[in-house]
């Protein structure tokens, strides 16, 4: 029997145990990523933050276009044509004027951008570290629904339901391709991808009902994947998933 067809020769040992390692790697520590967590008792919710830097972007670009359209303006009246014909003569400027020209507005532009990314990445990093005390809630992702499931076996769809005051976090994946999950109300968005493990946390304060929507577009009837947010009172909250982990203990139950 020639060698290189031998059923246990090393290249194919070696291609098996090769293809069962990225075969775990790839399965068993996707749910088991751990996010870095805050210090105890931090919740670095973003939402008020992000809301500030939008005002600022705002603000920032109606007072710099207002400036740059005034001294356009005048400059258009105080340097226009007075008769048929006329040809301009450009004042001489200095050198240092040449520059002063055009670096101080450059800068003004750029003093602003920087501040607003400086801020922005302040933002993101903080809230990238997920408060200690939380509830975790696992979501799949798919063409077209979100699928989330407690850690009690609770399954629901296109329906996350959480109790107020507490901080949510949800370790996302997709079984199909990419899409994001964006709740606008609590200003988080995170894509969820197969075969990686996302996350996104937000932190509601009160009861009430916010919108999820696929915020990446994933296939023909994206725009139908919609979900909601519902906040309610812990105290109800802990009923609720009381008494569907019971139904789904009883289910899991062998039939006597
Ligand atoms: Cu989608």
């Amino acid at each position: 029997m020639p060698t290189d067809h031998h059923p246990n020769s090393w290249r194919q040992r070696a291609a098996r145990i090769g293809g069962a390692a990225a075969a775990a790697l790839l399965v068993l520590p996707a749910w088991a990523y751990e996010p870095p967590t805050a210090p105890s008792g931090r919740i670095n919710d973003p939402a008020a933050g992000w809301d500030h830097l939008w005002h600022e972007v705002l603000v920032d670009i109606t007072i710099i276009g207002v400036i740059f359209a005034l001294v356009m303006a005048y400059f258009l009246v105080r340097y226009r044509a007075r008769k048929p014909g006329e040809v301009g003569s450009a004042p001489k400027l200095s050198p240092a004027a040449v520059i002063g020209w055009a670096v101080i507005p450059t800068f003004i532009f750029m003093a602003d951008d920087f501040y607003l990314a400086a801020n922005g990445w302040k933002l993101w990093n903080d809230y990238r570290d997920v408060p200690a005390d939380r509830i975790e809630v696992k979501l799949e992702a798919g063409m077209y629904s979100w699928d989330y499931t407690y850690a009690n076996g609770v399954r629901t769809q296109n329906e996350l339901k959480v109790p107020a005051g507490k901080p949510v976090l949800l370790r996302m994946t997709s079984r199909d391709t990419l899409h994001s999950h964006f709740i606008p109300d609590f200003r988080v968005k995170e894509d969820s991808m197969p075969g990686r493990v996302t996350y996104l946390w937000f932190y509601p304060q009160k009861p009430g009902e916010h919108i999820v929507s696929c915020a990446e577009y994933c296939g023909v009837m994206h725009s139908y994947m919609a979900g909601k947010v519902v906040v309610l009172p812990e105290a109800d909250f802990k009923t609720w998933l009381e008494q569907e982990g019971a139904k789904v203990a009883s289910a899991a139950k062998p039939a006597t």
